[in-house]
C-alpha cells in the first residue's frame, strides 16, 4: 500500500517541478542541496554534548584541530553546499557581516540564499532546539553575472522559496515556495527526508503566546494592553491564554505553525530614543513569516505584513508578530487602540 510517509524530499521535490514546464530544474537542486547540507548539520548538531570529550570551542580537539562552534560548522556546511552548484549568483548569512560572493570559478545561477546557519544557537548547550532559516529570491541583476547586494534587499514578499530546518527530537525540513507548506522528517535509518506533514495549516485561533515576558516595561502600550488581556481570565476568551517561550525562535514559531497562538518579539523601549527590534528581516522574519502566511496565518511588523517590509541593508531588524489569523487580528485591535 502506499501512503505518504514513502514520498522522500527528492520525489516530492521532482514532483512539484513537473507542475511547471518551464522550469529549468534550479530551484530543485537547490532546495536539494539545502537538504543534504541539513542532513550533515544534523549530524554535528546530534554529537553538540560530546563537545567536553572532544574539544570546545576556541580549542582542540582530541585530533589536535580547532573546534568550531555549531554556528560557525552550520555556516560552512551551507556555504560549502552551495557555493558550486550553479545556482546562486551572491549569498548573505547572519555570521557575516557582508553579502557572501560566489567564486569566480563556478557558474553564477539566479537566485539568492539569505539564512541564518543556526537560530537559537544560544541554546545549544542546554539540549533546546535549533534549526537553520532560508530565504530565497530571484536575482534582479543581469543573469551570468555576479550577484550584488541589490539582488538580496528585496521584500519577502518576492521570495520564490522559503522555510527552515529544525534540529528536535527529529530533524524536520518545512518549505514553501508559494503554494502552500509541507513539513518533511529526517528518518536517521535510512538517511532520507519523508513527507510527514503534507499541506501544513496552522489553526484558526490558538490559546497560546510566545514572548520573552522579561521585557514586559520596555513595550510599547498596546503590547502590554495585549499581554494583560490574554493573561487575565474573562468572559470573551475564558481561561488565560499559556505562555510558552523557548527563547529559540524557529522552535517557538514551529510550534506556533502546529498548534495556533502567537509569537511576538516587539520592538523594545529600553533607550526610548531608539526602539529596537531584535530579529533579523531578511534571514529570520520574513521567511518564517511567509511560511506562516502560507498555512493560513499573519504576519505583521504593527503597521504591515512583514512580507512587504523593504529591507535596506543585510542585518536590519524588525518588530515581529507572527501566528494564526484570529491571534494576529485581536493584537492589532490593542496597537491600533493604544500605539
Ligand atoms: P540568534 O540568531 O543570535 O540565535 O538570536 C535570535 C534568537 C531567536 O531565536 C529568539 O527568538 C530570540 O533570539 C530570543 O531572544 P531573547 O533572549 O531576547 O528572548
Ligand atoms: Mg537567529
Amino acid at each position: 500500500m502506499c501512503s505518504y510517509r514513502t514520498i522522500t524530499i527528492e520525489r516530492h521535490f521532482i514532483d512539484q517541478q513537473a507542475l511547471h514546464p518551464d522550469a529549468t530544474g534550479e530551484l530543485t537542486r537547490l532546495m536539494h542541496q539545502l537538504a543534504f547540507a541539513a542532513k550533515q548539520i544534523t549530524k554535528e548538531v546530534r554529537s553538540a554534548g560530546l563537545s567536553d570529550i572532544l574539544g570546545v570551542a576556541g580549542h582542540t580537539n582530541i585530533q589536535g584541530e580547532a573546534v568550531q562552534k555549531l554556528d560557525e560548522i552550520s555556516n560552512d556546511v551551507i556555504y560549502r553546499a552551495m557555493d558550486h552548484a550553479g545556482v546562486l549568483c551572491c549569498m548573505a548569512s547572519e555570521e557575516r557581516e557582508h553579502m557572501i560572493p560566489i567564486p569566480a570559478e563556478f557558474h553564477y545561477g539566479k537566485y539568492t540564499l539569505a539564512f541564518d546557519p543556526l537560530d537559537g544557537s544560544s541554546n545549544i548547550d542546554a539540549n533546546i532546539n535549533v534549526g537553520a532559516i532560508f530565504s530565497i529570491h530571484r536575482r534582479v541583476s543581469p543573469d551570468n553575472t555576479p550577484g550584488t547586494v541589490e539582488d538580496l534587499l528585496q521584500t519577502g514578499r518576492k521570495q520564490v522559496a522559503a522555510g527552515y530546518i529544525v534540529y528536535g527530537s527529529s530533524t524536520m525540513l518545512v518549505y514553501s515556495t508559494g503554494h502552500g507548506v509541507n513539513g518533511f522528517t529526517l528518518d536517521p535509518s535510512i538517511g532520507e527526508f519523508l513527507l510527514s506533514h503534507p499541506e501544513m495549516r496552522i489553526p484558526e485561533h490558538g490559546k497560546y503566546f510566545s514572548i520573552n515576558m522579561g521585557n514586559y516595561h520596555y513595550w510599547s502600550e498596546g503590547v502590554r494592553k495585549y499581554i494583560d488581556h490574554v493573561t487575565t481570565p474573562s468572559h470573551e476568551h475564558g481561561t488565560p491564554y499559556s505562555s510558552r517561550y523557548i527563547g529559540s525562535m524557529i522552535a517557538d514559531v514551529h510550534r506556533t505553525l502546529l498548534y495556533g497562538g502567537i509569537f511576538m518579539y516587539p520592538l523594545d523601549f529600553k533607550d526610548p530614543a531608539k526602539p529596537k527590534g531584535k530579529l533579523r528581516l531578511l534571514y529570520e522574519a520574513a521567511p518564517m513569516s511567509m511560511i506562516i502566511e502560507q498555512a493560513g496565518g499573519h504576519s505583521t511588523d504593527g503597521h504591515q505584513s512583514i512580507l512587504d517590509v523593504v529591507p535596506k541593508g543585510l542585518h536590519d531588524r524588525v518588530p515581529l508578530f507572527v501566528g494564526a489569523r484570529r491571534n494576529v487580528a485581536e493584537l492589532l485591535e490593542f496597537l491600533r487602540k493604544y500605539d
